[in-house]
């Protein structure tokens, strides 16, 4: 069996692309690393970023939102075409606590959340149902910061294979610059534009695999569903109708790959890119390998948590935070550059 062949098993849309990539490139490649952690070679390639859909088309398929959340989608436009112009291994499932804790153990690190004293958010029913009262509504859906929240804790169960959470962006540099050093290979997060195409691997609808229907997205993902809505009873109306069968995090691999065999691009956990966020980047950016803008105050996460409803859970859409932020839905997915050898 030739690369092509191989490559078509878990790429086709991009067959031809995957054919025509210097020797040594392998896209459906999967490579594992010290930490067990697996990576699918993603080949390079050309598509449209964004989205520039109109308040009236999301109205029409999104009926239970207010039209301001569309409005306010207004940094997914222009779409634009993009070029990535090197293949590139991503993290085929998001980092999980397990991988997590063989990192904290291997080098040392302290968490953000543990090192400033501050620590995570985490699930407390009792605080929830405070939120969920008209008369004691408080201003967040998780109790903290508090220390009895961390990557180990996010206040509900989670074994090894589960993504970790309450991680922040420099704890994400941190485990990218670490295993740089030990394995001799680049790692790193994707730029928003790495992590969007390996989202849509050749799709242009706003969920891969399944299309444009909000309600088709449980087949994929863990978002906010029918287990999670009596939880959080204020917010039931977004709750998708269906049952994906976790009300917090899943396992990671759980769902169906997309076309480039990346499991859970969309829900489960929030994932941390490179790039800062700017709502007009998308007017100037460059077509090949666009970086991000230069400087920022906010960092890009993208593609929904098993907290998330379908209108955030979609490929294009942006959200934002410091690079100190730590979470309950936020977690990471690391790239490793392809080197010369094409390894
Ligand atoms: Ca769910
Ligand atoms: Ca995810």
């Amino acid at each position: 069996m030739n690369n092509c062949v191989v490559a078509g098993l878990l790429a086709s849309v991009f067959l031809l692309t995957a054919c025509s990539t210097k020797p040594g490139a392998l896209p459906g490649q999967v490579v594992e690393n010290s930490l067990g952690m697996r990576f699918v070679q993603v080949p390079a390639g050309e598509f449209s970023m964004g989205s520039d859909e109109t308040p009236q088309a999301l109205a029409r398929d999104y009926p239970q939102y207010e039209r301001q959340r569309f409005v306010e989608l207004s940094d997914e436009a222009p779409v634009h075409r993009v070029r990535i112009s090197r293949a590139f291994f991503l993290g085929q499932h998001e980092v999980t606590v397990g991988q997590f804790r063989k990192f904290i153990d291997a080098s040392g690190y302290v968490p953000e959340s543990i090192a400033d004293g501050t620590g995570g958010y985490g699930y407390n029913q009792a605080y929830n149902f405070a939120y969920n009262s008209a008369t004691t509504r408080r201003g967040d859906l998780f109790e903290g910061r508090d220390l009895k929240y961390s990557w180990r804790n996010p206040g509900f169960a989670q074994d090894d294979n589960h993504p970790v959470l309450n991680v922040t962006w420099n704890d994400a540099q941190a485990m990218s610059q670490w295993l740089s050093q030990q394995e001799g290979f680049t790692y790193r997060l994707p730029t928003e534009a790495e992590w969007e195409y390996a989202c849509r691997a050749g799709s242009t609808s706003r969920y891969p695999s399944v299309g444009d229907n909000p309600l088709s997205l449980p087949q994929i993902a863990n978002t906010f569903d029918a287990d999670a809505a009596p939880y959080w009873p204020a917010m039931a109306a977004y709750a998708q109708p269906d049952s994906d069968g976790f009300a917090f995090t899943a396992p990671v691999g759980s769902f169906q790959p997309n076309a480039f065999g990346l499991h859970d691009m969309l829900g489960n956990a929030w994932e941390w890119t490179a790039d800062w966020h700017d709502e007009a980047y998308y007017a100037a950016s460059p077509v090949a390998d666009p970086p991000g803008p230069l400087e920022g105050s906010v960092r890009v996460r993208r593609g929904g948590s098993w907290h998330s409803w379908a209108l955030y859970s979609r490929c294009s859409y942006r959200n934002w935070n410091s690079a100190q932020t730590r979470y309950t839905l936020v977690g990471m997915r690391l790239l490793r550059e392809v080197d010369r050898a094409g390894r």
